[in-house]
């Protein structure tokens, strides 16, 4: 986390007051607030001892906890651009981290707690204006606590049970917090396993709005989960990264598949975890399933489309 970008409202559709005269409800307003480098284990809802996080854990009492969210990528950059195409990294044109960051010198705890504060005070802000009721909230963060820097997400253990941290395609790196809001709508201290990532975002804005999204997604709109009805799920997620000699990870229903090093040795060893027996990565039991290995490979590698700037050596193998 860097104090200067901590907090980012980027969709506040204010949709509120007499412009429209229908006679139903007018569209909600919709405000998605996204943390910067804010681990799966940094807030106190998702189990965070050494600090709390009072005003944010409101969302999860009022609203419903995410367990199984994931960033759009392990950095910055190419996470937010899955946020706002709707495609995951195989498919979006950014796939790697161009920004500057600068190293946090405030203390870790107090920067967290500013945007405690911060969240406190949209809400106080949506109650005062008589909005709170047709608003939807969504807090997120973009990527996985960092090891670089003032953070010590060792002492705060701020990737939970997680392994790994940014940079990493292992849960620590991309299963983010994902708590959402929406007073009458969405029932109260309700908890979703949900398989999700950030290029589901934009379909599910699409629907909340009524709005017809016309180009191409990887997302399915999780806003009948939201509402407590049937919901579809992904026949998978991927996700690719291009730095630390290029790494590719997908999930299959509870099943997880990573490789590493990928420009140096394509056609080397594929890790394989099972979720639902152990959420920290720890046991590799690629051996012990070459079949699920091979139907991860196979969907790595069509997940990926090539890119003229980001290329994986293996596409010229
Ligand atoms: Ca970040
Ligand atoms: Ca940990």
């Amino acid at each position: 986390m860097n104090s200067g970008t901590t907090l980012l409202i980027f969709a506040a559709a204010a949709t509120a007051g007499c412009s429209s005269a229908k006679k139903d409800a007018p569209p909600p307003n919709i405000i998605y607030i996204l943390a910067d480098d804010l681990g799966y284990g940094d807030l106190s809802c998702y189990g965070q001892q050494k600090f709390s996080t009072p005003n944010i854990d409101r969302l999860a009492r009022e609203g419903m906890l995410f367990t199984q969210h994931y960033t759009g990528s392990t950095v910055s950059a190419p996470s937010r651009s899955c946020l706002m195409t709707g495609l995951h990294t195989g498919h979006t044109p950014i796939r790697a981290n161009r920004e500057w960051e600068p190293e946090g010198h405030a203390a870790f705890a107090a920067m967290i707690k500013q945007l405690d504060d911060y969240v406190g005070e949209i809400m106080e802000k949506l109650c005062e204006l008589g909005l709170e009721k047709n608003t939807i909230i969504f807090f997120a963060s973009d990527n996985g606590p960092h090891l670089e820097g003032g953070a010590d997400p060792y002492y705060f253990d701020s990737n939970g049970p997680l392994r790994g941290y940014k940079r990493d395609l292992y849960e620590g790196g991309i299963r983010t917090p994902l708590l959402v809001k929406w007073p009458e709508k969405i029932k109260a201290g309700s908890t979703s396993d949900h398989i999700s990532a950030f290029w589901d975002m934009m379909p599910t804005l699409a629907e909340i709005s009524g709005t017809e999204l016309t180009e191409q997604t990887d997302g399915i709109s999780f806003l009948p989960g939201l509402l407590g009805k049937k919901q579809k799920e992904h026949e998978y997620l991927y996700w690719e990264f291009h730095e630390q000699g290029g790494k590719t990870a997908a999930r299959m229903g509870n099943w997880k598949a990573m490789k590493l090093n990928i420009n140096q040795d394509p056609r080397g060893e594929t890790e394989l975890y099972d979720l639902s027996k152990e959420i920290g990565e720890t046991s590799n039991i690629a051996s012990s399933h070459p079949d699920i290995v091979k139907r991860m490979e196979e969907i790595m590698k069509q997940a990926h489309t090539s890119s003229e700037i980001f290329t994986f050596s293996f596409e010229n193998y």
